[in-house]
């Protein structure tokens, strides 16, 4: 519904999927954008956390685009639970962090796992954990993040600290402006 009191001329709602191993970070990037904070007790995801936020987008005033977060639980023996939360994303923030090999060298097996139940959605590639990165503790260069990018079929390659907060805000920034340009929205 419009009044011409409403600011916004169009409303969409998107649902994203924050997809990656256990401890990456995943959670603590959506507290981050949601809440603008971070908890340093770790809490493991059971399933999947779910949270909504309306992205502020300073070049179209006129577009209300709300993002419902699903913040999925990375253990590999919950696979089982994972489909129905791909079903419906239109975007994907895929997520490894810099200080852990493994977590790199196990994004194509998450992008294989989304792909097969939605196919190819607008997505992004982020190396979470820039603060610890930078104090000496990185397992993985940023080249190697820009060249598994196009194996992702991501649209770009953001590095982040959830802890800190760099570009956290940028990532699903964005992740938004790529979905409403492919979908024809702006
Ligand atoms: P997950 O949801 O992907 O499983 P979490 O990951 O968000 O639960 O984070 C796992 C651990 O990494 C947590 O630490 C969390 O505080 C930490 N973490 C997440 N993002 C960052 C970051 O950007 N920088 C740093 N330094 N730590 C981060 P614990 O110690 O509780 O396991
Ligand atoms: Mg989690």
């Amino acid at each position: 519904m419009s009044s011409v009191y409403t600011k916004y001329q169009k409303s969409y709602i998107y649902k994203i999927a924050v997809v990656g191993n256990g401890g990456v970070g995943k959670t603590s990037m959506v507290l981050r954008y949601c809440e603008n904070s971070f908890k340093e007790s770790y809490l493991m995801t059971i399933g999947s956390n779910f949270s909504t936020k309306t992205v502020e987008l300073a070049d179209h005033p006129e577009l209300q685009v709300k993002l419902q977060l699903w913040d999925l639980a990375g253990q590999k023996h919950f696979s089982f639970v994972r489909p129905p939360f791909y079903r419906g994303a239109t975007g994907i923030i895929y997520v490894y962090d810099l200080t852990r090999r493994s977590s790199f060298a196990d994004m194509l097996e998450w992008r294989d796992e989304v792909e097969k139940v939605i196919g190819q959605k607008p997505c992004l590639l982020i190396g979470n954990k820039l603060d610890l990165a930078r104090d000496g503790q990185r397992e993985v260069a940023e080249q190697d993040g820009e060249a598994l990018k196009g194996e992702m079929h991501a649209m770009q390659y953001i590095e982040t600290s959830a802890k800190q907060g760099d570009s956290v805000e940028d990532v699903f920034k964005i992740l938004t402006l790529k979905i409403l340009e492919t979908s024809g929205k702006i």
